[in-house]
């Protein structure tokens, strides 16, 4: 993607913590010799983050791609040893529940160990004493056991990476601070430091917390917060006395009281999360030299508050009774980045050509993130999924200092808690909102936050439609969260009369210009030369055939398109691709949309326009632009869950207006408004795929099954090419539709699937089907034939569950295409 200057492209790395030494040997063993580090502080140990990391590697994580970034690097640092001293402990992990609540969410983490291919099992509190004799065993329920995570050494990891790197051509030079960044055309040039200028055709910040003031030199806002955390390490303890292993008991975690563990010899470290975010400015850290007069070994180690400290030290002694013998002999408050979702800040800017960044990487996944940006800049795409990592994840309004700074300070807050996948932070709420929000409000809508917008899951006022429903399974506490039996009553008026669903957060391209069709042509992969009034569902792919978005493309006018996107990613490929004769418009902020749904929408929207909406009229996957009473719209006759109805589009200074209409008009059909978790109930029972979650750039359209979307006989668009080996249309894995045996039964995603009893895929998204009466789950597993029986692991338990074809639901379209 990045238009590579020259063969051997002159790359400067910004920092030498583990990040930057890890980024300069993955660039190096791939042929980007050409790669100088700079680095403020002295080397080895600069004083950054990665100078004092105590080094726990914990790989487990909800999030697939981090717990892959983790596996490689606990592979890589494995096989690294200076002097004889391997660059990895192998010690294991060992996480703590104290209460039923903790003893679950382990279940729950195991089962994301073993969808991301990482060894691990629940234990009783005996084995947690036997593997952690200082345990008081009274106070533990049990543990998650993981014998392969363990202790970096990070200092020394980075030193085995910068000695490989130097050895193919690298150069590492230590107190050089940079001062600027050089561009010309919106691309960078150079690096200005204290002690003169480097060349440049890309250049990395790879500052860690620093990151914002490197991305201010440069114009590019860096999404992060830093903030101070608290380290101790006790006396020598009795019983640890002799020790001659620097650790022998595995890493260890008391989530409960957000406190982590390790062994240095015979003393305990000890970092603790419990106290209260202590921020720091970027802009106010000390230089090296400056933070050593002042007395601080390093500048991001500022002074150990006591006061913070106390009630942890208490709780450490309930857990460990023997520290109840010692004291803390030494502290220090170190600094590190927190970003608004805790995930890291990667990518090259758009506004900027080859400045990237590779920022907010914990020592854990580090070595994982430098070879996927090493393969991003040198490939121009990276072998595992990054959109969790891009840094265009983030929207306009979630990007400034406050937002950053709030999000950052409570993802500190919230670092071990147990979290359900749809609890929303409860800061800043509410940030965006749709211009039927008051209407919502007044219905009861049960808002959840995504993207910065408020959207309703559900409305209270359609509760006394729950009365008419036969009974529904009873749903555990984990599963009952953040749901209602108003869904199922939203979910059959939907599929029996009709509803209202606010669309607005569905992100909308304008796309026009002479040479706008030639460039969707190219960018995408199905056919969009039709007349105006044609809608066509379409896949962006990258280079390699993967899945980077799904689209609707609407043709408005000859030069004039309206895309329907997922991602701000979206919007950044096709800006960073787009001729100078093709205009594009993120008009999702100033419009509005409104999904008119169901078997009654054409009997409530015919009445309001002049224009014909019957089938023969309008047809399916056909766009008009019309009136509805007042309100001038974009009509789009497709639904998302799979009945027969419009999107309705207008700026958002009518939307008040096109709600209370189809309102009132409704009320005669038994219009309801419904919510988000309808929504997904239905389009999972309907098939339709979720970008991002169901498919990602790690997969081909046909292993997707988005193969109907994708024309081979269509010249030149991007991914053609690596789509034309056959082996590509008979996929040896396959997003597969599973439908779970017991209709009581609900999972929720990420769950793995085992079958024949062993893992061999992850569920992506799943719903209660209300229709079925049963719970869809879509899976990544083997190709296997329908009617194959599988399990799902949820909390532990295996759940029966049924390969089925698909769609699941209204297969002819008869609901849809009439
Ligand atoms: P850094 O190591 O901070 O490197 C950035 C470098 O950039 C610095 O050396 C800095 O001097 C240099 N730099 C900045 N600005 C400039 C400039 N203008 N010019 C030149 N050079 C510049 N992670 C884990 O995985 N496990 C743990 O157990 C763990 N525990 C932690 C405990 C503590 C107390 C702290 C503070 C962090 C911990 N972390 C842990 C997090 C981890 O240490 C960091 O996320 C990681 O080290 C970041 O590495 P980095 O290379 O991105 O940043
Ligand atoms: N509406 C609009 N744009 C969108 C979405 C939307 N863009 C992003 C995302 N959602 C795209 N996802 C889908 C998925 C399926 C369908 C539409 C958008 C769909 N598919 C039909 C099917 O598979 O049977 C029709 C496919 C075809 O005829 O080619 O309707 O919700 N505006």
């Amino acid at each position: 993607m990045s238009s590579t200057p020259a063969l051997r492209p002159r790359v400067v790395v910004i920092g030498a913590g583990i990040v930057g030494c890890s980024l300069a040997d993955e660039l190096t063993a791939r042929g980007w010799t050409d790669v100088t580090v700079l680095e403020q502080g002295p080397l080895p140990a600069p004083g950054g983050s990665t100078s004092h990391a105590p080094g726990l590697v914990f790989q487990t994580s909800p999030s697939r791609t981090l717990a892959a970034f983790a596996r490689y690097t606990v592979e890589k640092f494995s096989s690294l040893q200076v002097d004889g001293v391997s660059c990895f402990d192998r010690v294991g992990g060992l996480e703590l529940a104290t209460t039923p609540e903790r003893l679950a969410e382990l279940h729950r983490r195991a089962g994301y160990a073993t969808a991301w291919g990482i060894r691990g099992e629940i234990v009783g509190a005996d084995r947690c004493t036997e593997l952690w004799p200082l345990i008081d065993r009274s106070v533990v329920l049990g543990g998650f056991h993981t014998p392969d995570d363990g202790l970096a050494r990070a200092v020394l990891a980075a030193r085995a990476q910068l000695d490989r790197a130097t050895g193919r051509g690298a150069r590492f030079l230590d107190r050089h601070t940079v001062t600027g960044i050089e561009q010309a055309e919106g691309r960078v040039t150079g690096v200005v430091t204290d002690r003169g200028t480097f060349p440049a055709d890309h250049v990395v910040s790879a500052a860690g917390f620093w990151g914002p003031v490197i991305g201010r030199m440069a114009g590019v806002d860096v999404p992060l917060q830093p903030l101070a955390h608290q380290y101790a390490r006790t006396r020598p303890l009795p019983d640890l006395a002799g020790a001659e292993a620097e650790a022998s008991m595995p890493i260890l975690r008391f989530q409960d009281r957000d406190l982590y563990f390790r062994e240095h010899h015979d003393r305990i470290g000890i970092g603790s999360y419990a106290h209260r975010p202590l921020p720091v400015d970027p802009f106010t850290v000390l230089p090296y030299d400056a933070a050593r007069a002042r007395g601080m070994e390093m500048p991001s180690s500022y002074p150990f508050t006591e006061e913070d400290w106390a009630p942890s030290w208490e709780d450490c002694r309930r857990l460990l009774p023997a520290l109840r013998a010692t004291e803390i002999e030494e502290g220090f408050n170190g600094v590190f980045s927190f970003t608004p979702d805790g995930m890291p800040v990667l990518g090259e800017s758009r506004q900027l050509r080859g400045f990237w960044l590779a920022e907010a990487v914990w020592v854990t996944h580090s070595a994982g993130v430098a070879k996927a940006v090493a393969e991003w800049m040198v490939d121009g795409r990276a072998s595992v999924d990054l959109h969790e990592c891009d840094l265009t994840r983030f929207e306009d309004a979630q990007r400034s200092p406050a937002y950053v700074r709030e999000r950052g300070s409570q993802q500190f807050v919230e670092v071990y808690d147990v979290l359900h996948p749809l609890q929303p932070m409860e800061h800043p709420r509410p940030l965006r909102v749709s211009p039927f929000h008051a209407r919502q409000e007044r219905l009861g809508a049960y808002f959840l936050e995504g993207g910065g917008w408020e959207r309703p899951h559900w409305y209270e006022a359609n509760a006394p439609l729950v009365d008419s429903l036969g009974p529904l399974p009873e749903r555990d506490a984990w599963s009952a969260r953040h749901w209602s039996p108003v869904v199922a009553a939203e979910a059959r008026a939907t599929r029996e009369r009709v509803a209202l669903y606010d669309m607005t957060p569905l992100r909308r391209l304008e796309v026009t210009g002479a040479g706008a069709l030639s460039f969707l042509q190219r960018m995408t992969s199905n056919n969009l030369r039709k007349k105006p009034g044609a809608v066509t569902y379409t896949l962006l792919l990258d280079e390699a055939g993967g899945v980077r978005s799904d689209l609707t493309v609407a043709r408005l006018a000859p030069e004039r398109f309206q895309v329907g996107a997922n991602s701000p990613a979206d919007l950044d490929r096709f800006l960073r691709y787009a001729p100078r004769d093709v205009h594009i418009r993120d008009i999702t902020s100033g419009t509005c949309c409104i999904g008119v749904w169901g078997p009654l929408a054409r009997d409530l929207v015919q009445p309001l326009t002049r224009d014909d909406f019957s089938h023969e009229g309008f047809g399916y996957f056909r766009a008009k632009e019309t009136y509805i009473g007042h309100v001038p719209v974009t009509a789009m006759r497709l639904s998302y869950v799979g009945e027969l109805g419009w999107e309705l589009y207008t700026t958002a200074d009518l939307g008040l207006r096109l709600w209370d209409t189809l309102w009132e008009a409704g009320r005669a059909h038994g219009v309801i408004a419904a919510g988000r978790s309808a929504f997904n109930s239905l389009r999972l029972e309907k098939g339709y795929r979720s970008w991002g979650t169901d498919m990602t750039d790690e997969h081909d359209p046909y292993e997707a099954g988005l193969g109907f979307a994708v024309r081979m006989d269509k010249d030149g668009f991007v991914g053609r090419d690596a789509l034309r080996g056959p082996a590509a249309r008979t996929p040896a894995r396959r997003l597969t539709a599973l439908l779970l045996d017991d209709p009581a039964a609900v999972v929720l995603g990420k769950e793995p699937v085992h079958v024949d009893g062993t893992p061999a895929g992850h569920v992506t998204s799943a719903a209660y089907g209300y229709t079925l009466g049963r719970c869809v789950a879509y899976a990544w597993l083997p190709a296997l034939p329908a009617g194959t029986g599988v399990h799902v692991d949820y909390f532990g338990e295996k759940i029966p569950a049924t390969v089925c074809d698909e769609p699941l639901f209204d297969p002819e379209m008869n609901r849809i295409r009439r």
